[in-house]
């Protein structure tokens, strides 16, 4: 039985005059890390929808020790990662996290686990959550 769940999206604040979220993820696509490896990676869009610049100062994951932010250039022919310490997304921008340009880096798994889930927070406020479960793309 699979549950059907949404990318979904905490605000938490308890009022609610902003009907859209602030941040908004789509396209989201997970790559596991390969047995025996220590690395996985996400990719996704990100949509600010408020009119202030938002922050991800930091990403979490219960199934990974770290999330990591990095972004790929190619040096002289040779492609590079290098980690990014803060990711900005200005008010009612989208940044594209793809294969080639930033992206996340899912560190040290702590368990063989099927789901993943990544907390988005801005400054100590989580702010999104982005869970497995919702993408459509096979069992696994
Ligand atoms: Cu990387």
């Amino acid at each position: 039985m699979r549950m059907v769940l949404t990318v979904c999206t905490l605000l938490l604040v308890s009022c609610g005059e902003e009907p859209q979220a602030p941040l908004a993820a789509t396209d989201v696509v997970f790559i596991k890390p390969l047995p025996g490896m220590n690395m996985g990676a996400a990719y996704m869009s990100l949509a600010n929808n408020t009119d202030r610049a938002i922050s991800i100062a930091r990403i979490s994951s219960p199934q990974f020790r770290s999330v990591e932010l990095h972004e790929t250039t190619i040096e002289d022919g040779v492609a590079r990662m290098r980690a990014v310490p803060q990711l900005t997304i200005p008010a009612g921008e989208t940044v594209v996290l793809q294969r080639g340009g930033k992206h996340l880096m899912l560190m040290r798994p702590t368990i063989p686990a099927n789901a993943v889930t990544l907390e988005f927070y801005s400054d100590d406020t989580l702010i999104l959550i982005v869970d497995s479960a919702a993408q459509s793309s096979g069992e696994q």
